[in-house]
């Protein structure tokens, strides 16, 4: 294959820290609301990979894999164990000798400020994301992380703002507000404090790049007809654009607003709020992608069906996003399914990353991509998970293309270093180049183990994307 992949791409990989640290209790740090609520009979954060332990042989497996970068989240919590104050120093101090470590080692570090991790503190004081006091303590610690890591030169914001209201498990809701009228609310919170964000980096880090990273699933439509068209049109305004036109444009899309107002739904917007959120324009755009979704029409008097919380590989797990009068996703009858059931689309990653840099001419940066799958251990510990190299080449291969399509992206960093704690499934379900030797029950070594994947990526990295 012909080599397109501009010279100083960054090929990294991925990590979040409550679900590779553990430690979660421990050396100063507090409780997180998605520790808090994720079902603890998949996924228990208080040992995870047993990455604060062992942070120096990740590190060294890093130099070896070859990477160029390596995204991975700090703690809020971790940092500041009352939400704001108080400063953790032995917090600061892990955070400091991983930068130091990745920097001696040339691996780019990229820097995700929000990874569903909101002080649990905060959520009781006044209600976390729905509260808009939780501007300035954000602002007051992204000033904690500008100042203390002013070497890093690619920050992330916030992660997942369009799944953050999906996945309930990922906030903490008051039972008493009408749960949709909270999320939209909870959404215009989260953008002032992301722009807050980006205009102190402007301020502090003037030569850093900035900017969210979002889960982004293009949307078909499950037939010609034409009310199918619409609702995969509606899907994308509503789980796509809304967000994407409100980082880069700062602007509600009318068609989103004029459904919120009309449902009675929409955010409160302070005079100062769409000026603030539109001079915080990001310097690219992150982009976790998974999979694409089939969608068809339903009428609006169905009942709303609630996204599942906990996926086991059972179809009758299996629940699909939807709003009534809209959309409702369905199985794609022409594309291969994880054990998840997640729809395999290497091809919906090149259209998706065509279409987003079409619409807003802005760089992108895959910040996740990868197959969650059940890893073997074979009775000579090796894990022969091709499943995964093939997934990642064929998404590789259409990454190559939308880039030869002209769109301009700056690195790939799949989901994800080692194995971790799935928010949704714990450990069964992994997705690293790296195989964490625990279950979900039994801790077992922790040993890192390198999989037949690890040694795959380690020569695309040193070809520069040839495989
Ligand atoms: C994204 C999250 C990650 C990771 C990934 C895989 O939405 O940003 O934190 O969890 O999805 O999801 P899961 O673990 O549910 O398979």
């Amino acid at each position: 294959a012909p080599h397109l992949f501009p010279s100083d791409f960054l090929w990294g990989a991925a990590t979040a820290a409550y679900q590779i640290e553990g430690a979660h209790l421990k050396h100063g740090k507090t409780l997180s609301v998605v520790e808090k609520n994720m079902n603890k009979n998949y996924a228990d954060p208080s040992i995870a990979s047993g990455h604060y332990q062992y942070w120096e042989k990740d590190i060294a497996l890093m130099r070896e894999l070859g990477l160029k970068a390596y995204r991975f989240s700090i703690s809020w919590p971790r940092i500041l164990p009352d939400g704001r104050g108080k400063i953790n120093q032995e917090g600061v101090d892990f955070y400091r000798k991983l930068i130091n470590k990745l920097k001696e080692y040339e691996i780019e570090p990229i820097v995700t400020i929000y990874h569903f991790d909101l002080p649990q503190c905060l959520q009781e004081e006044y209600g976390g994301w729905s509260s808009r006091k939780v501007i300035d303590d954000f602002e007051a610690y992204c000033q904690v992380l500008f100042t203390y890591f002013d070497d890093v030169n690619y920050w992330l914001t916030i992660n997942e703002q369009s799944n953050m209201f999906q996945l309930p498990y990922l906030m903490e809701f008051n039972p008493d507000i009408p749960l949709e009228k909270q999320k939209y609310e909870m959404n215009h919170i989260m953008t002032l404090a992301h722009a807050k964000a980006i205009h102190l980096c402007r301020t502090l880090l003037p030569n850093a790049k900035i900017g969210p990273a979002l889960g982004i699933i293009p949307n078909y439509p499950a037939s010609p007809k034409p009310e199918d068209i619409l609702a995969a049109r509606y899907a994308d305004e509503m789980r796509t654009y809304l967000f994407m036109d409100l980082y880069m444009k700062g602007e509600y899309r009318p068609f989103v607003w004029n459904y919120l107002v009309e449902n009675g739904i929409e955010p409160t917007v302070e005079p100062e709020d769409m000026a603030r959120i539109q001079s915080a324009k990001p310097d690219f755009i992150g982009i976790n992608y998974y999979q694409s979704r089939v969608v068809k029409y339903i009428p609006e008097d169905t009942d709303k069906k609630e996204l599942k919380l906990n996926y086991d590989g059972k179809d009758d797990d299996t629940q699909y996003d939807n709003i009534p009068g809209l959309f409702e996703g369905m199985t794609n009858p022409f594309t291969p399914k994880t054990k998840w059931d997640w729809e395999i689309d290497p091809i919906g990653f090149r259209y998706i990353l065509n279409e987003l840099y079409d619409r807003y001419q802005i760089p992108l940066m895959i910040t996740e991509n990868g197959l969650g799958t059940l890893d073997e251990l074979t009775a000579d510990k090796q894990i022969h998970d091709q499943e995964r190299i093939d997934f990642l080449r064929d998404h590789i291969r259409q990454l190559q293309l939308a880039i030869k399509d002209g769109v301009e992206v700056w690195g790939y960093m799949p989901w994800s270093f080692i194995d971790l704690l799935s928010t949704s499934s714990g450990f069964r379900k992994r997705y690293g180049f790296v195989y964490i030797d625990r279950d979900d029950k039994d801790i077992k070594t922790l040993e890192r183990i390198k999989k037949d994947s690890f040694f795959w990526y380690q020569k695309v990295i040193a070809s520069n994307g040839c495989q």
